[in-house]
Parts: structure tokens; C-alpha cells; sequence
């Protein structure tokens, strides 16, 4: 999963990605686009991994794009390039300056800057959406694919973001290749001073987010990027400190897996113990797909063993004698924390 860190000049995009990524970036004014890749944490792979001891450990991971705002313009606002930018991304998380920066005129604004970005995107994506219906009516294409672009018009001149329409709503085949801001996930990342680090969303911004169709959490990435780059025994006094119970990472992962409707299923052995990340409600066999192709085509069932019946019962036997090892064909529908064995020939 990429995502890309957006919104305006000076809000804590980059400090953000030092947080996320434990990287040490220097702040403070624009700069490069960057990458950096997170494993994403996860308890019982720690456990998978201390009962197997294999050769190797795969966690998933998360690519976190950090997207250099636009300065000096007049008002403020995404350049052309910082939007092309941001196309590219799978998903967004917009972070809202809630401190004072004191290189930026004016007191922090985050619920105003939430809807100058919303209204922007919408900009952005009506103008797409009404050049390729002029488009396509010249072109006589498909009636299907003119009632899609119509949907996607009524909906953003209604100031509604593309991502609220559901599959029945729209058909997204025909969205491909567009770019559409509006359509993509969603998370909102308030930037707080320190001292607030621990305060719940507020709650015009909470539902606001709601009818976006958004999620959101609150940060403090200045103090979390410094609490990030400690050992991480030493974190716990310092987030217990700030009021916080866990790293911004875990916190931020665990709110866009629920976003993006996420879930993880594990492989393991001897050679490997490793997460994939999958939607809820992927049956068996594609989810197969994701460890090979050859696991999806020669499909042939799955034995599963959730990870809570293993640690319950100790071993790969205990699970089999206690008659507990699930046996599943192509339908069934990955849980959370599924140990899955694939059966294949091809
Ligand atoms: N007090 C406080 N300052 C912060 C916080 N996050 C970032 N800053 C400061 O705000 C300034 C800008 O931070 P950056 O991370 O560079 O912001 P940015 O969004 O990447 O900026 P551009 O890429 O130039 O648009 C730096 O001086 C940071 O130290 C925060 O949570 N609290
Ligand atoms: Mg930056």
C-alpha cells in the first residue's frame, strides 16, 4: 500500500514521514519527494516468529510518499506538479497543521484547511470528469460509460467526494487510469502541539470526516519523529508522558487498515513466518494469489489454524489431534489472523 503524505506548505508533512518511517529528514521547507518503507507491526508475527525461529521474518509494509508542499504561492493552495503528485498515490493522509508555525502567516486553521483541500480536489476532479464527458459524447462511446462520468459530475457538483459512491453507484472499470483525487481512501492527520498529542479528534472535525467519508487521528509529529528515533525500550515513559499508549506508527497503521478495510493473514514454517495483507472478505484462493500465482491457479483447499487456536494449543499436532484444523476450499472467506496452508497442483 502507498501512501502519500499531502497538504499545504509547512504542516508537518515531512516531520510526519520522519515519525512513520523513523528516518531523520531534515524539516522545515519543501525539499525532495521521498519514499520510505515501514514494516507494519504486528504482534503475532513477533510470536509466529519466536515459536518457529525461521530464516527469515516478513512483516508487511506500508510505502509512505512524502510530498514537498507548495511555497511562496499567493494564495495558498497545491501546484500542478504537487497534484500530479498525488495522483499517483494509492491513498492519501492530509496533514492538518494544529501548531503555530512560525514561518507560515497565520494561526493554524485545521478544520478551514481541511475544506480548502476537499474543495480544491473537487476543482481538480470536476474539471477531468467534464472534459471527458464533453469528450465522449463527441467520440459517441459507450452509453455506460457517459452515465458513469454523468454520476461523477452530479456528485462532485453537489461538493461530495467521488469516494462516498459505492460499487452499485458507480462503475469503477471505467475510472482507470484518470487519477481521481476525490476517490481515493481518505486519512486525516491532525498535527498538534506537543502538549495536545493525547486529545481526541475534535469533534467538528470528527464529523465532518464522517460525511467525507474519511479517518482521522491526532498527532504530534515534531516530539513523535524525536520518540521514533529512540530504542524502543525507552519510548514507552516518553509516549506515557504525551499521554499516548502506543508509537504514532501503530496508532496510524491500526486507523488505515480500518479505513482501507485491511486484514492479515499469516504464512508459516520453518523457512519464512510472513504477514500479506489482503481486503476483508477475500475468499481463499485469491488471497492465495498473493504468496504466487501458482497457489491461486492449482488451487486446491486450504487448511487454516486462526492464530489465537494455535497459541492456544502450543503446535501444528495439537491443533490437528484437537480436530481444530479448519479445512477450506476456494469460497471461504480469509479472517484476521488466519494461518493458512495452501494445497496446489499445477
Ligand atoms: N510545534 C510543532 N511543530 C511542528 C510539528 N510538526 C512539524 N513542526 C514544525 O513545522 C515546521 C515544518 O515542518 P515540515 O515537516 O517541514 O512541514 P512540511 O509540511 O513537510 O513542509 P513543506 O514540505 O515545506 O510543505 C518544522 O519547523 C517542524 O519542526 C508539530 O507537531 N508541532
Ligand atoms: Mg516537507
Amino acid at each position: 500500500m502507498k501512501i502519500g503524505l499531502v497538504g499545504f506548505a509547512g504542516s508537518g508533512k515531512t516531520t510526519v514521514f520522519n515519525t512513520m518511517t523513523g528516518m531523520d529528514v531534515p524539516v522545515g521547507f519543501g525539499g525532495e519527494l521521498r519514499l520510505g518503507i515501514v514494516r507494519v507491526p504486528d504482534e503475532r508475527i513477533d510470536e509466529l516468529s519466536a515459536f518457529f525461529s525461521p530464516q527469515k521474518t516478513t512483516y508487511a509494509e506500508m510505502i509512505f510518499c512524502d510530498i514537498p508542499g507548495e511555497h511562496g504561492a499567493e494564495k495558498k493552495g497545491l501546484s500542478p506538479r504537487g497534484l500530479q503528485q498525488i495522483r499517483d498515490q494509492e491513498a492519501l493522509c492530509l496533514v492538518l497543521r494544529d501548531f503555530v508555525n512560525p514561518s507560515i502567516d497565520g494561526d493554524p486553521d485545521p478544520a478551514g484547511d481541511l475544506e480548502a483541500f476537499h474543495t480544491e480536489c473537487l476543482f481538480a476532479d470536476l474539471e477531468i470528469v467534464e472534459r471527458r464527458l464533453e469528450r465522449a459524447k463527441k467520440e459517441r462511446a459507450e452509453p455506460q460509460e457517459v452515465a458513469a462520468f454523468e454520476v461523477m459530475k452530479s456528485t462532485l457538483e453537489e461538493e461530495r467526494p467521488l469516494r462516498v459512491l459505492t460499487a452499485e453507484d458507480l462503475n469503477r472499470d471505467y475510472l482507470r487510469g484518470y487519477g481521481l483525487l476525490t476517490d481515493r481512501p481518505l486519512l486525516v492527520a491532525l498535527n498538534c502541539e506537543e502538549s495536545e498529542a493525547g486529545k481526541p479528534l475534535p469533534e467538528g472535525i470528527a464529523n465532518r470526516l464522517e460525511e467525507l467519508d474519511a479517518a482521522g487521528l491526532v498527532l504530534s509529529a515534531s516530539v513523535e519523529a524525536e520518540i521514533a528515533g529512540l530504542e524502543p525500550e525507552d519510548q514507552a515513559a516518553f509516549l506515557e508522558d504525551l499521554g499516548l499508549s502506543e508509537p504514532a506508527l501503530a496508532r496510524f497503521i491500526r486507523t488505515a487498515y480500518r479505513l482501507l478495510n485491511l486484514i492479515s493473514f499469516f504464512t508459516v514454517g520453518e523457512d519464512e513466518v510472513r504477514a500479506w495483507t489482503i481486503r476483508r472478505g477475500t475468499r481463499a484462493r485469491p488471497a492465495a494469489g498473493r504468496i504466487h500465482s501458482d497457489l491461486e491457479r492449482g488451487f486446491i483447499r486450504a487448511e487454516v489454524t486462526p492464530f489465537t487456536t494455535f497459541m492456544e494449543l502450543g503446535s501444528e499436532q495439537a491443533v490437528k489431534d484437537a480436530g481444530r484444523l479448519q479445512v477450506e476450499g476456494k469460497e471461504y472467506v480469509v479472517s484476521d489472523g488466519d494461518i493458512m496452508h495452501v494445497r496446489f497442483n499445477v
